[in-house]
């Protein structure tokens, strides 16, 4: 057991003289769970090094991205050769059309796809284009769900379910707020409510088809028939926002699992291989209304990045020839069988949600199927439990609120390891 990480606090602590926070992602900053932050020398598989020597396993995997585990030998090779052949030229390559064919081959409804360097950048596109193409000021977004940091999407929920959104970060405009609808996950009705009341001036719906940003939280049948039906009854867009499920449900992510037809796919995280990477994705009549062929811009620099594009080709190839999302299922069944069972063995009530390899231990008694039974998890209680893992050597989101990411270089072995890590650390809440 460790708890030493005298580099990582000097680190923090110069850091914080120089980056906002001493990070550049909020989440990294161990707000929500305490403590200082490790900071992370290296990665191999399914391990973290900190500064200090430390070893973890790796149950974040950078948020997603690192499906196949850390530094995997094919990905480093691919980005290598890429490097040394330049990094960026702010001109086409073959890359990025290969990497494309790679995303239409699994979401055949992306028949055109634009790449951009964040998931961020990709959704905000996706609600831009929405409603270029309908004409329509309002979007659909879900308590809970997180789409990136675009001014639209950081809406909270009105005062009634129905009102319109009001912000929930500073320096979001009050006006731009209204334009945005914010319901409750798995509410059917209330999709309903919400067409039956703006239908008309309502342009798109986006959606995590399924959750991860309020903890992992599964669709119910019924809400994913609403999504379906309603937005095309009225004549609004499906965005569905796969930046988290793409390639990490399934080959064809969440949309392939479920069944669902989207009008737009967003996409970033696993199609980058670790790189800087977004992306969106939907037909062409949709798509080539974006510039340079239609009237909704859309740029940047480092879009198509080459590095980038290399490394998302070989993780998608590799995810191709040998798909371990069988394996990913299993041994995260039998991670969740362990979790469940040390915790039942020490009185600790938890729920523990998992949809493929996402899965969040929620502190919190009985389901956990919207934000609102997500939000009764006790925060502190996971807190506790994060720090008895990171002190045993288990790397979990620090978050209550966030997903737990399995890769397809986690053994049985590092599941046994994790499993007795997670029993002495329940023992010691
Ligand atoms: P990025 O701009 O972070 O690449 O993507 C934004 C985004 C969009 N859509 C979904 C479903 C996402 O999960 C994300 C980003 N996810 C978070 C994890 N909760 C990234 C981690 C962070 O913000 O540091």
């Amino acid at each position: 057991m460790s708890d030493a990480r005298p580099r990582s606090e000097a680190l923090f602590a110069e850091a914080k003289q120089r980056l906002v926070g001493g990070v550049n992602s909020p989440v990294r900053a161990f707000g929500a769970v305490g403590g200082t932050p490790v900071f992370i020398e290296r990665a191999r598989g399914p391990r973290l090094w900190d500064v200090d020597g430390n070893a973890y396993l790796d149950y974040v995997g950078s948020w997603g991205p690192m499906i196949l585990g850390h530094a995997h030998p094919a990905v480093v090779r691919a980005a290598q050769r890429a490097v040394e052949l330049g990094s960026s030229f702010g001109a086409p390559t073959a890359a990025e059309v290969t990497l494309a064919q790679l995303v239409r081959e699994a979401f055949p409804t992306a028949e055109r796809v634009r790449f951009t360097s964040s998931g961020t950048e990709a959704c905000l596109t996706a609600l831009r284009l929405a409603r270029g193409v309908t004409g329509r000021p309002l979007i659909v977004k879900f308590a809970g769900c997180y789409h990136g940091h675009g001014d639209s999407l950081l809406v909270s929920a009105g005062s009634g379910a129905l009102t319109t959104g009001r912000p929930n970060s500073a320096g979001v405009p009050a006006e731009l707020a209204r334009l945005t609808l914010v319901l409750p996950y798995n509410d059917p009705d209330a999709l309903a409510a919400a067409f039956a009341k703006h239908g008309k001036k309502i342009a798109a719906v986006i959606v995590e088809p399924v959750v991860g940003n309020m903890g992992v939280v599964g669709p119910r049948p019924d809400f994913l028939d609403a999504l379906e039906r309603l937005p095309r009854r009225h004549g609004a867009l499906l965005i569905l926002d796969e930046v988290m499920t793409g390639f990490r449900l399934s080959w064809g992510g969440a949309q392939r699992l479920l069944a669902l037809r989207a009008d737009l796919t967003t996409f970033g995280k696993i199609i980058g291989g670790g790189f800087p990477v977004g992306g969106l994705g939907g037909p062409r009549r949709l798509m080539d209304q974006l510039a340079p062929l239609g009237p909704v811009y859309q740029a940047g620099t480092l879009s198509g990045n080459p590095v980038a594009m290399a490394a998302g080709a070989a993780t998608l190839g590799l995810l191709k020839k040998d798909p371990p999302y069988k394996f990913l299922r299993d041994t995260t069944d039998h991670l969740v069988h362990g979790l469940r069972a040390v915790a039942r063995r020490r009185r600790r009530e938890v729920t523990v949600n998992a949809v493929e390899s996402m899965f969040t231990v929620f502190f919190a008694k009985g389901p956990v199927t919207d934000l609102k039974s997500a939000q009764r998890a006790n925060a502190k209680l996971y807190a506790r439990f994060f720090h008895g893992l990171l002190r045993r050597g288990v790397y979990f989101p620090p978050s209550q609120f966030e997903a737990a990411f399995l890769s397809a270089a986690h053994t049985p072995a590092d599941i046994e390891k994790t499993v007795a890590a997670a029993d002495a650390a329940f023992r010691d809440l």
